[in-house]
């Protein structure tokens, strides 16, 4: 009965705490998903920045909604980056994602409390704060790129 309350205990355990890479049967799938979901997040990143460079009209329902699956988005690339993901499949991503873990980890922190702070500007309507925030989100895109991402 002990034994089996602490199986049960460790399934539970597992099963709120494993890390995301655990559900990815091939390295393959991986990197398919951290791509997808980097793309589906950067086409709504694009959506406010078209905005915000007054390519579109500015819509503060639009932008607000864009914002929050931005916020929602930058929290899933991540669990994509596991161990011996860094090979096999078509990756731009550097070796560096794996041996800096702490401060790739510190670069995905940074892009999902930006993106947080977008989405509650956007949440405002003010075009300079969304404008604000806008700027600080795609900056940690960029300092991320240049330091991980192969050209
Ligand atoms: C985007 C996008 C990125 C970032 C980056 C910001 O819209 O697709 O990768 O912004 O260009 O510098």
């Amino acid at each position: 009965m002990k034994a089996f309350a602490c199986i049960a205990a460790a399934v539970t355990l597992v099963a709120f705490s494993a890390p995301a890479s655990a559900q990815f049967a091939k390295p393959e799938d991986a990197i398919k998903y951290r791509q997808s979901a980097l793309f589906v997040m950067s086409q709504h990143f694009g959506r406010i920045g078209a905005m915000v460079n007054g390519r579109v009209p500015f819509d503060a329902k639009v932008a607000s909604e864009n914002a929050d699956i931005v916020a929602d988005m930058a929290k899933l690339p991540w669990a994509g980056f596991g161990p011996g993901t860094d090979k096999g499949g078509n990756t731009r991503a550097k070796p560096e994602i794996w041996t800096e873990q702490a401060k790739f980890k510190e670069g995905s922190d940074k892009l999902v409390a930006e993106s947080a702070k977008l989405a509650a500007a956007a949440k405002t309507g003010n075009l300079d704060s969304i404008k604000t925030a806008f700027a600080a989100s795609a900056d940690t895109c960029k300092v991320c790129h240049d330091a991980y991402r192969n050209k």
